[in-house]
């Protein structure tokens, strides 16, 4: 194992344990809700979002356990937006993370209340009390997350995204778009770990910002690519999602070796300006290769 992945994996794992102990019991009423909860978040996902902000926190010398919050608080929005995303009423998949969706697994109405209760529980989370030595920072941070979270950024994208379903958008459009539906919340996430700080470095936020906001879309770019290639070895068998739906991707915009090309050049553009920081940007660096060159 590289030095990456047992980082990675002990991340992936401490982030499961304060998931945890932040959700809820599900002995506490309203028990289903809670379990659900539970369901939605735990025991699944890359956690790509707080690696991020962890990878992002150790360049600015932020402390882990209260980089932890900042996390949970972006895996908990990330969570809800997949429940309400795969709700019949948006793109309707039966399957998340490998196991019935949560509306599947529960039922619509107790779908959208997990997405409701996690988004709260999001904010609650960064409202921790202590959370920065310095308060303008903290409600900098809730103030970072709901617009990343909200009509200007995911919530938004996703609008666009469902209003776009038949409509041939040209490369900046679909960029517009995957800006602001994945994109944001990514670069929340980079953000959110720096400012864990107690002393913020504009020029390292810059640079994190530079980063975060290539290696979103970067993100976006390389799943395309990976549901085209599974799309067609499964071709003959069942159109893929993108196909059925008729939903433009950058594959299908810039085709295979192109949307491959913008990848890479995503990826050295999210590099460059942690040039400039030598081994403390050493995690930030090994994300962008673990979000580009991902096969899952
Ligand atoms: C419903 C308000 C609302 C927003 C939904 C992010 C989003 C907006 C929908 C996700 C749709 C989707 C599957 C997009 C493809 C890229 C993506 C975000 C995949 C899921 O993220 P991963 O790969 O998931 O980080 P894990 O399971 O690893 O956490």
């Amino acid at each position: 194992m590289t030095d990456f992945q047992s980082w990675a994996q002990h991340t992936q794992q401490r982030m499961e344990q304060v998931l945890n102990s932040l959700l809820p019991a599900s002995d506490i009423a309203p028990d289903r809700l809670h379990e659900a909860m539970r369901y939605a978040v735990l025991g699944g996902g890359k956690r790509v979002r707080a690696l991020l902000a962890h990878a992002a926190g150790e360049l600015c010398g932020a402390n882990p356990a209260k980089v932890d919050i900042a996390a949970a608080a972006v895996e908990l929005i990330h969570a809800y937006s997949l429940v309400h995303d795969d709700m019949p009423c948006m793109d309707d998949d039966d399957l998340r993370r490998g196991k019935p969706s949560c509306h599947k697994q529960y039922d619509d109405a107790t779908a959208l209340l997990v997405g409701d209760a996690l988004q709260t529980l999001a904010f609650q989370s960064l409202a921790t009390p202590g959370l920065c030595t310095n308060p303008t920072r903290q409600l900098d941070m809730v103030n970072l997350l709901a617009i990343a979270s909200g009509s200007r950024g995911m919530a938004g994208g996703q609008a666009i995204d469902l209003a776009s379903v038949g409509k041939a958008l040209d490369q900046t459009e679909l960029e517009y778009m995957h800006i602001h539906k994945t994109g944001a919340l990514i670069r929340a996430a980079a953000l959110l770990g720096a400012h864990c700080a107690d002393d913020l470095d504009q020029d390292q936020l810059q640079a994190i910002d530079h980063y975060a906001q290539a290696i979103g879309l970067a993100f976006q770019v390389v799943d395309d690519i990976l549901d085209a290639e599974a799309d067609s070895e499964t071709l003959g068998k069942t159109a893929g999602k993108d196909a059925e739906s008729n939903k433009p991707t950058y594959v299908t915009i810039l085709g295979i070796d192109q949307a491959k090309r913008l990848a890479q050049e995503l990826l050295d553009d999210a590099l460059a300006p942690l040039a400039a920081y030598g081994d403390a940007a050493q995690q930030l660096k090994q994300v962008a290769y673990f979000i580009t060159q991902r096969s899952f």
